[in-house]
């Protein structure tokens, strides 16, 4: 089900074979391309998914961009062997966890379809995406205090204000990785479905959000990101901003006028 079928398909770019890319329908799919190590996020990966991500945020034809591994691992974390010789000052100096800011930057909504281990910086990675739909074999957990570390790239941070403070606590403190269905009793994930499903899944929802008018969505996904790292005043005052902000777009008069004249209304993007 993993395998991405190219022909037919507009291939973006080539990242190297760390990353599969490909559009259709109005989405794209990003495929981590490591399997021989369960798709161990080394620095060129890393390097190469940043920027396929960048690329198709200014991509006209995408709307909505789905993040996945294949159907052992979505991603086993961080390369442990990449990183395990290097120093403080080393790390400092790659400062390689900036890369997750971009991912943070980009502005259309992103997909993490998961199947296998999300673990570590796999974790993190699909944390950093809006919506997380798993396969029944998913496994999601911060093994890294295992390892003599701590989540560096967000997941002391995005997984409490996920699952809460005693369930992220658990999982960072024993390393325990938890079940697709412990993660959707937390909260973490939208749904769950059998393995062979979730790539289909997966598009299901990304054409669903791609035939949305993109102004829209674009300011909607900023709106709820705002809720993470302001108060509740802010929030609110930044929502009604971007509301407004809407009534300035072909597509709120299309859609509205649409609605009174009992038509589908057809989105510009502007
Ligand atoms: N880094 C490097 N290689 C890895 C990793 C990894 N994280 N995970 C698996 N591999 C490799 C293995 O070394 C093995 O390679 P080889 O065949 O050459 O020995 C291959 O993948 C297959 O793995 P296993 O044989 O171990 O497969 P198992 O099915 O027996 O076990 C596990 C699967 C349980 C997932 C096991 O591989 C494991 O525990 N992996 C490490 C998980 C982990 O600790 N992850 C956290 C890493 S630290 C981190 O993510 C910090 C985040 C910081 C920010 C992220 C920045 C990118």
């Amino acid at each position: 089900m993993f395998e991405l079928q190219h022909s037919g398909l507009l291939h973006i770019a080539d990242y190297s074979m760390n990353i599969l890319s490909s559009v259709e329908n109005g989405y794209a799919i990003v495929q981590l391309n490591r399997p021989e190590v369960l798709n161990a996020l080394n620095m060129a990966l890393m390097a190469d998914l940043v920027d396929a991500l960048e690329g198709l945020d200014r991509d006209e034809h995408v709307r909505c961009i789905i993040v996945t591994g294949n159907e052992t691992a979505f991603a086993a974390g961080a390369d442990i062997k990449e990183m395990a010789n290097a120093t403080a000052v080393d790390m400092l100096l790659r400062d390689q966890f900036a890369r997750w800011d971009r991912i943070r930057k980009i502005k259309k909504p992103l997909i993490a379809a998961v199947s296998g281990f999300a673990l570590g910086g796999g974790c993190e990675l699909a944390l950093a995406c809006d919506i997380i739909i798993a396969s029944e074999t998913a496994r999601f957990g911060q093994p890294e205090i295992s390892i003599g570390v701590i989540p560096g790239a967000g997941g002391t941070q995005r997984l409490t204000r996920s699952v809460g403070k005693a369930r992220a606590m658990e999982m960072v403190l024993t390393g325990r990785s938890i079940s697709a269905q412990e993660a959707y009793n937390a909260g973490l994930l939208t749904r769950i479905v059998p393995k062979e499903m979730l790539l289909d899944e997966a598009k299901r929802v990304a054409a669903e959000i791609a035939a949305k008018p993109p102004i829209a969505i674009r300011l909607a996904k900023e709106s709820v990101l705002k809720a993470f790292d302001s108060s509740l005043e802010v929030g609110l005052e930044f929502e009604r901003k971007n509301f407004y902000l809407l009534f300035a777009s072909e597509d709120q008069k299309e859609g509205m006028q649409a609605f009174a004249e009992k038509r589908k209304p057809t989105w510009k993007g502007r």
